[in-house]
């Protein structure tokens, strides 16, 4: 009797049935922007081939004509892959994750990943409440628009938002990361947050939060947060913006 063996004939390699193309990412975004920097962090993270198209809303018509086909509320970051276009930062990097799942962003467990996501969400209100207001009065306003700081505006962000804003964050801040053992989206969002605070040359104050600044320090070791540091230091250089907080982080 012969024995015959199927032979399984292997499906050959077809580049399109891949669950993403290898294209290069586009983000669409300035380096220095809070939720721009997340992306990219979440890009050199995972490895993906991306390039930063310079885009500032805050100069009027410097975004591109098209920009409100990209971006729906003409905020940055808008990625695009292709042909597929999307804007928002937590909806990037959770396509980002669909695309290549290691390292994750998010975390395992289902409590970390709760409050990864709502970590991300209150660094979003940080964003709002505290930078944002602060980087409006310090830089556009009276560097790119010629109206003068108002003080009272920051003094309410510096005495009344951040000690409860920062407050939370340091009785949420563990010995680790925010959401377990690993950076997720949580760590990335606040840290980038935390940095243009302290570009605008703002204290992160270490007596009075010292489980969120050796937080924050921790994040910025990481690899990928370090190199988009670095790969920010030029743009940071050229406005006039304070770095030197970051020496010690990184050290
Ligand atoms: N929820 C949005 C917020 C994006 C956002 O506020 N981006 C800022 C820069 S970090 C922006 O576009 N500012 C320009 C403006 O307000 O005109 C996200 O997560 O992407």
């Amino acid at each position: 009797m012969r024995l015959t063996f199927p032979l399984r004939q292997a499906p050959a390699f077809q580049l399109h049935k891949l669950p993403w193309k290898p294209t290069v990412l586009k983000i669409y975004g300035v380096q220095i922007s809070v939720h721009t920097r997340k992306v990219i962090v979440a890009a050199l993270m995972k490895g993906l081939r991306h390039e930063v198209i310079p885009v500032v809303p805050v100069i009027p018509g410097n975004p591109p004509a098209n920009w409100r086909e990209l971006s729906p509320t003409g905020h940055i970051p808008v990625l695009s892959d292709g042909d597929f276009t999307i804007s928002d930062s937590a909806a990037i990097c959770a396509y980002l994750e669909r695309l290549s799942s290691q390292p994750s962003l998010y975390p395992e467990v289902a409590r970390d990943y709760a409050l990864a996501l709502s970590l991300e969400q209150y660094a979003g209100t940080l964003f709002r409440e505290v930078v944002r207001p602060l980087f409006h009065e310090t830089v556009v306003h009276p560097k790119m628009r010629g109206v003068a700081t108002d003080q009272k505006k920051v003094d309410a962000v510096l005495n009344e938002v951040i000690p409860e804003m920062f407050g939370y964050l340091e009785r949420v801040a563990g010995e680790e990361f925010f959401a377990g053992r690993f950076m997720t989206v949580a760590d990335i969002a606040v840290a980038s947050n935390l940095t243009t605070y302290q570009y605008l040359g703002f204290d992160l104050d270490r007596r009075r939060f010292p489980r969120l600044a050796a937080l924050y320090d921790r994040t910025v070791r990481q690899p990928a947060m370090r190199e988009a540091l670095r790969r920010e230091e030029a743009v940071v250089a050229s406005m006039g913006l304070h770095n030197d907080f970051l020496a010690a982080s990184l050290a």
